[in-house]
C-alpha cells in the first residue's frame, strides 16, 4: 500500500502556539526516510498553505470559526485528492480540529468510512456544550448526522456537511470527557472504550470490540484519528492537554498494527504534537514516540517482515 503524507501546520483550533510546527519537526526527525527504509512506498505532498483569517471572530464562545472552516475545506480537498490516487493518507497535524477536514475529505472519496477515534478526549462538544470554545474539542459534532439539531450555524463552516452516522464512530483511550460529551455519547449510543475498559478487558479485546462495533463485516474503509494525548503524558509530554493514566506505548503500537493489518486503513490523522511545550528532551521524546506509532500505522510490524521473493542468501 502506498502512503501519501500531508502536513497540516495548524493551531487555531486551540489556544497554544506550536502544533503548527509538528509536521516540520516530524519530517526533520526523519519520518519519510524511516518509512522508506522499511520498504514503505511514500509520497510527501508537503504542507498545506493554511492561512489565519484576518477578521475572524468569536461566535458565542467558539473561537476562530472562519480560520478553522477555511482550513477544513483545504484539508478535505487534499485528502480527497490523495485517496483518489489510491494512496493511504497520513495527515500530520496540527491540532485536532484538522479532523473536520480530513474526515469530510475522506467521506467525499469513500462515503462508507468508519472512524476509530483514539484520544484522551471525546472531541464531540458542540459549540453550545463546549466550555473552552476551542474547536479542537468539537470536530466530531460538526460531522455526526444525529447531532445537527444541536449545532448552531457558524460562519466559515458552510463547506462541511454532517456526513457520519453515530454508529460508525468508536472511541479508544478516553479519560477526560466533559458532561455534554458524556450525555451525547449515551444519547447516540456511541461505543466508547475509555481507559477503564482498556484496564478491564485489555487492549486486544478493546480493539476487537471497537472494530466489531463500527464495521461488523470487516469491509469498510477505516479513518483512524490518533490524538497523541491518548498515550500517557510520561511518553508524550509535549502536547497541549495531557491527562494522566493514558495508553502505554505498546497499547498504542498494538492499536496501530491492528488497524494497518486490516488492509482497510485509508486515512490516519496524527494530532496535537506541540513542539513548543516542555524542554528539548520532552520534545524529542514526544517526536520519537509519535514516529513509532506512525510507522506501525504504515505497516511496519514489530514481528518483522521481508520483501516479496526474498530468500536467505
Ligand atoms: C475539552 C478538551 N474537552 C474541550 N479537549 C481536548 O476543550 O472541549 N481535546 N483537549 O483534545
Ligand atoms: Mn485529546
Ligand atoms: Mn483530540
Amino acid at each position: 500500500q502506498e502512503i501519501g503524507v500531508i502536513g497540516i501546520p495548524f493551531s487555531k483550533g486551540q489556544s497554544r502556539h506550536g502544533t503548527d510546527l509538528a509536521p516540520q519537526k516530524l519530517r526533520e526527525a526523519g519520518l519519510i526516510k524511516k518509512l522508506e527504509d522499511h520498504g514503505i512506498n511514500v509520497t510527501d505532498f508537503g504542507d498545506l498553505p493554511l492561512e489565519t483569517h484576518p477578521d475572524d471572530l468569536q461566535i458565542g464562545n467558539t473561537k476562530n470559526p472562519k480560520t478553522v472552516g477555511a482550513a477544513s475545506e483545504m484539508i478535505a480537498k487534499s485528502v480527497q485528492g490523495i485517496l483518489k490516487e489510491n494512496k493511504t493518507v497520513l495527515a500530520l497535524g496540527g491540532d485536532h480540529s484538522m479532523a473536520i477536514g480530513s474526515i469530510y475529505g475522506h467521506w467525499l472519496a469513500q462515503p462508507d468510512l468508519v472512524i476509530i477515534w483514539v484520544d484522551a478526549h471525546a472531541d464531540i462538544n458542540t459549540p453550545l456544550t463546549s466550555g473552552s470554545g476551542n474547536m479542537h474539542g468539537m470536530p466530531l459534532s460538526f460531522l455526526i448526522k444525529e447531532l445537527q439539531q444541536y449545532i448552531p450555524e457558524l460562519p466559515g463552516l458552510e463547506y462541511v456537511k454532517p456526513c457520519i452516522s453515530a454508529k460508525n464512530l468508536a472511541y479508544i483511550g478516553l479519560r477526560d470527557v466533559d458532561p455534554g460529551e458524556r450525555k451525547i455519547i449515551e444519547m447516540l449510543g456511541i461505543p466508547a472504550f475509555s481507559m477503564q475498559e482498556v484496564d478491564r478487558f485489555g487492549i486486544k479485546e478493546v480493539v476487537d470490540m471497537a472494530l466489531k462495533a463500527v464495521d461488523p463485516n470487516g469491509d469498510k474503509p477505516i479513518h483512524m484519528s490518533f490524538d497523541v494525548d491518548a498515550l500517557d503524558p510520561t511518553l508524550i509530554p509535549s502536547t497541549g492537554t495531557p491527562v494522566h493514566g493514558g495508553l502505554s506505548l505498546r497499547e498504542g503500537l498494538y492499536i496501530a498494527e491492528v488497524m494497518a493489518a486490516t488492509g482497510r486503513l485509508s486515512v490516519v490523522d496524527i494530532a496535537e504534537v506541540n513542539p513548543m511545550l516542555g524542554d528539548a528532551k520532552d520534545v524529542a521524546k514526544t517526536i520519537d514516540m509519535t514516529l513509532e506509532v506512525i510507522q506501525r500505522c504504515c505497516g511496519r510490524t514489530r514481528r518483522g517482515a521481508y520483501p516479496p521473493g526474498y530468500t536467505v542468501p
